[in-house]
């Protein structure tokens, strides 16, 4: 067996985004593409060397693949131990969680999350540091300067290794462990969540539920822990096998591409409970019999009930939402005293409060939720708290949601996205909506109040790291407000995000169409930003 020092030239375009670094498949098949950003991952993460490593992915086009590379990777580069899922199967909850269990010195998780995959398609890779979390942007930047001067990497002659039996094998040094990553994951959720009191559900007969994992990771998890363990209806999970291509569809749990869940939960015969999870096993979907739940508003349910749920009965310590969740959360956390931190979009930025102590519970509104007990967000986690809660509440998700909104207020919420437009189109608009925000304060837009517009930036409450341009806010007086950011988790072009929110206090007028109160933010949102103009678009690409 040899180490082999292969010559190789820096790419100019490894800055990972908002989760890692995405790139079509071909991007990664072009000779050494992958092989650099590995190495700079190795030359950068010091404590691997001689140390340990998570590894998996999804499931796409290019998974295994990958996978065999960065093992031979692993070796030639000292890592002693490399815990790989079987199959080379991870979802990335169950990556952060092997991470934290195995105190491991970080984790690679190859997935390009909701995009979709096949060989034309998307793939991704990102490093997770010892605590189970996504590298911060001091790690990532770190790796990026890294790939701009590589000039070699080490790999070494091995035949492929067999991911498909749980077991251990060795590259010279390195012991590669293949896990079945379902047992520690479902151990974790055990421990959170009272799965009695979610069998007796199930069991009661009065209660059924869809799960669809989308052809993608979470298959085998949801299978396992819902069917076999929780005692549902075999058939519960529907697209259940992880797929290369995920079926052909957009692994995205939303309202238009979960449409055979959707369709499940609707009419007389729907079911009481539907759900959905991503291609990586991180985002989530809730809804309940001709109803949905909006991620902001799931974050604030979630909070709000906490102290019924096994795990959370001792009390939260705080909360936090990326900036374009809406605020429902806040409301919450007003009234129960606790700490509501805005952070910018990305799971990252809640790793430090988390390790501090300061939230328990943390969301997005691009359907992430989780908590504590990892460093990602966590889809089958919020299903499982849902399920949970159901089960002490004893009441539909359509009434637990109004009570809600009857309590704190509805905040109606929606979000349009632009994809693929013109890259310069993007930024010019950006820019140009930039250069307005002064002007704009306590100014008068159709009868709306202006009582701020910024560019939002972060300071890290906890290692005071500033991030800043992180997307334009524009608040009014009544609670609504727009914002505006590019995407950075897209491949192809520019992807412009409006989030939009408005705030109803008054339970008389929460039953109104959503797109119905978002009409005049959603004209304000156009003409102020001049989307028509800037990117020819008159229509976005996706409503959720
Ligand atoms: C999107 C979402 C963001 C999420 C990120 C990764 O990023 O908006 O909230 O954290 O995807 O999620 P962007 O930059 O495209 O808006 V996942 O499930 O794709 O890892
Ligand atoms: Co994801």
């Amino acid at each position: 067996m040899n180490n082999n020092n292969v010559a190789s030239q820096p790419f100019d375009d490894q800055r990972p985004g908002t989760s890692g670094l995405r790139k079509k498949v071909k991007v990664f098949q072009t000779p050494h593409y992958l092989e650099n950003f590995v190495q700079a991952i190795f030359d950068t993460q010091t404590d691997l060397s001689g140390g340990s490593l998570v590894l998996g992915g999804d499931g796409r086009f290019y998974n295994r693949e990958a996978i065999q590379i960065i093992l031979r990777m692993a070796a030639a580069n000292g890592v002693a131990k490399v815990i790989v899922g079987l199959g080379g199967l991870l979802s990335t909850p169950a990556a952060s969680c092997l991470i934290r269990k195995y105190k491991t010195d970080g984790g690679i998780i190859l997935s390009a999350s909701h995009n979709p995959g096949g060989p034309d398609e998307d793939f991704g890779i990102k490093f997770n540091t010892p605590n189970g979390g996504p590298a911060p942007e001091s790690v990532t930047e770190a790796i990026f300067s890294r790939t701009k001067q590589i000039d070699a990497y080490r790999i070494t002659d091995h035949d492929d290794v067999d991911l498909d039996q749980v077991g251990e094998i060795r590259i010279g040094e390195t012991l590669i462990q293949i896990v079945d990553s379902v047992i520690d994951y479902t151990e974790l959720m055990a421990d959170l969540f009272d799965f009695e009191r979610i069998h007796q559900l199930f069991n009661s007969g009065a209660f059924t539920m869809c799960f669809d994992a989308m052809h993608a990771v979470t298959g085998p998890y949801a299978k396992h822990i819902f069917e076999e363990r929780l005692g549902a209806e075999p058939g519960t999970v529907i697209n259940s096998t992880p797929k290369v291509d995920f079926g052909g569809g957009h692994p995205d749990p939303n309202l238009v591409h979960a449409h055979e869940l959707v369709t499940n939960t609707q009419g007389h015969n729907g079911v009481d409970f539907g759900a959905a999870s991503d291609g990586d096993g991180d985002r989530n979907m809730i809804l309940g019999r001709d109803f949905f739940v909006t991620p902001s508003d799931s974050l604030a349910v979630i909070t709000a009930n906490a102290h019924l749920v096994k795990g959370y009965t001792s009390g939260i310590s705080g909360v936090a939402r990326s900036m374009p969740t809406s605020q429902a959360a806040d409301r919450v956390a007003e009234k129960l005293g606790l700490e509501c931190y805005e952070t910018p979009t990305g799971w990252k930025f809640f790793g430090n409060l988390l390790d501090a102590g300061k939230i328990t519970l943390c969301g997005e509104e691009s359907f992430g939720t989780g908590s504590n007990h990892i460093r990602e967000k966590d889809g089958m986690w919020a299903v499982l708290f849902w399920l949970n809660l159901l089960a002490v509440r004893q009441q539909s998700v359509e009434s637990i949601v109004r009570e809600h909104w009857k309590s704190y207020g509805r905040n109606y919420y929606t979000r349009y996205d632009y994809e693929a437009i013109d890259k310069a189109a993007a930024e010019a608009l950006m820019q140009s909506l930039g250069d307005k925000l002064d002007s704009l304060v306590d100014s008068d837009i159709d009868g709306y109040q202006v009582a701020y517009a910024d560019n939002f930036s972060y300071t890290d409450p906890v290692d005071s790291s500033i991030s800043s341009n992180q997307g334009i806010r524009i608040g009014f007086t009544d609670g609504s407000r727009i914002v505006f950011r590019l995407s950075g988790t897209g491949t192809q072009g520019a992807t412009l995000r409006v989030y939009l929110e408005a705030y109803e206090p008054d339970p008389q007028k929460q039953t109104s169409p959503t797109e119905e109160v978002m009409k005049p933010l959603v004209t304000i949102a156009q003409n102020l930003a001049e989307i028509a103009q800037h990117t020819g678009r008159t229509e976005p690409t996706v409503i959720t």
